[in-house]
């Protein structure tokens, strides 16, 4: 039986979303899909971050979920924060159909995201590639639009 995980985003300037998480196996990979709406065409930074505390908003979200210890990468590179899922796509519509997979946001276990919350951003990732100071800790993606804290849903 899989795990499901779901978190409802919210957050400035009408920037919202619901993004759905599942794991089929104990160590396979975990499935994102979901929408976000309200946010400028483009590409935005998207990402887990530590903390599932929205006390003050996206702020208190802490940084980047990075159990390993890593600078800011891509999805696909070897060095990167647990946490970085790119970038999504914002059509002309404000809107975003995400669909990615990864093997490094478990929803059990000791790195499980469980708990802690998905945040987009303002601004593209630069994947940590973009030469800015900000590069390698956070992809330059500028400020947190919207986020949600992931919690547990009832199995498949
Ligand atoms: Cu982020
Ligand atoms: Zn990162």
């Amino acid at each position: 039986m899989g795990l499901k995980a779901v978190a409802v985003l919210s957050g400035s300037a009408g920037v919202a979303g619901v993004v759905h998480f599942s794991q089929d196996t104990p160590n396979g990979p975990t499935t994102v899909v979901g929408s976000l709406s309200g946010l400028s065409p483009g590409l935005h930074g998207f990402h887990v971050h530590a903390l599932g505390d929205t006390t003050n908003g996206c702020m208190s979200t802490g940084a980047h979920y990075n159990p390993a210890n890593k600078v800011h990468g891509a999805p696909e590179d070897e060095d990167r924060h647990a946490g970085d899922l790119g970038n999504v796509t914002v059509g002309d519509d404000g809107k975003a159909q995400l669909s990615i997979t990864d093997c490094q946001i478990p929803l059990d276990g000791p790195n499980s995201i469980i708990g802690r919350a998905v945040v987009v951003h303002a601004d593209p990732d630069d994947l940590g590639k973009g030469g800015h100071e900000l590069s390698k800790t956070t992809g330059n993606a500028g400020g947190r639009l919207a986020c949600g804290v992931i919690g547990l849903q009832a199995a498949a």
